[in-house]
């Protein structure tokens, strides 16, 4: 059973931000993000095993996953080109609920087709730490996984809805957490674009330190 209240964790904050309006025009914006940069299949290192999820990126820097690693880069592995500019929308977000003074230089845009889902992991490929982690939600309903900085502790589930905006600073920024698995049709919000459903996570992160 999905917690229906935010895990006892410091530093963590989960709660609607977006109205219906909102975001159908953040969906237009990541759609074109899409058009200039489209998804790909990003793979594991070493293993070239795939992701279920899709990726792309808008901002200066984009996390890449190839039989090479793990990394953040400037330009798409496939097309070569720079990422497109991160949307006002979705800076706006920032602005309003990172409590940190500067810009984030990445957007990573996660597609979760119903069925997909990605395994517990840290984002640690960072070199500011002092930045949170600010994470959106579009589509369908996901069943959200958070535990703490070592992977063996306890976990909790909670449900993120499309709208939904998390952040994670201070102790919660290096926590273990992942998603387990999407509720297909509980969202209309992507049909026109996918018509099998699913869900959209943009995850913004500052990668270096400022200046
Ligand atoms: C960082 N994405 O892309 S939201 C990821 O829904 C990722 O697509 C998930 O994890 C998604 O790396 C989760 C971003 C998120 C959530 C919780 C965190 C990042 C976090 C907790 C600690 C640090
Ligand atoms: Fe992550």
């Amino acid at each position: 059973m999905d917690d229906l209240f935010p895990p006892d964790c410091p530093g963590f904050m989960h709660r609607p931000h977006w109205s219906a309006a909102e975001q159908a025009e953040a969906l237009a914006a990541v759609r074109s993000v899409a058009e200039a940069a489209p998804f790909y299949v990003p793979v594991m290192p070493r293993s070239g095993r795939p992701f279920s999820v899709r990726m792309t990126n808008c901002g200066s820097l984009g996390w890449v996953s190839d039989r090479n690693g793990y990394r953040y880069h400037a330009t798409h592995p496939v097309t070569g080109a720079p990422w497109p500019p991160i949307p006002p929308i979705i800076l706006d977000v920032w602005a309003s609920v990172a409590g940190y003074p500067h810009p984030p230089e990445a957007c990573l845009v996660n597609y979760y087709a119903p069925g997909a889902k990605l395994g517990l992991h840290q984002d640690a490929d960072e070199t500011d730490f002092t930045a949170p982690v600010v994470s959106l939600s579009l589509g369908d309903d996901c069943r959200f996984r958070l535990g703490g900085p070592a992977r063996r502790d306890p976990t909790r589930a909670m449900r993120l809805v499309s709208g939904d905006v998390a952040v994670l600073g201070s102790e919660s920024r290096l926590a273990f957490h992942g998603v387990d698995r999407i509720y297909p049709g509980t969202s209309t919000l992507l049909r026109d674009w996918f018509p099998e459903g699913g869900r959209i996570n943009l995850t913004l992160r500052r990668v270096t330190k400022p200046a």
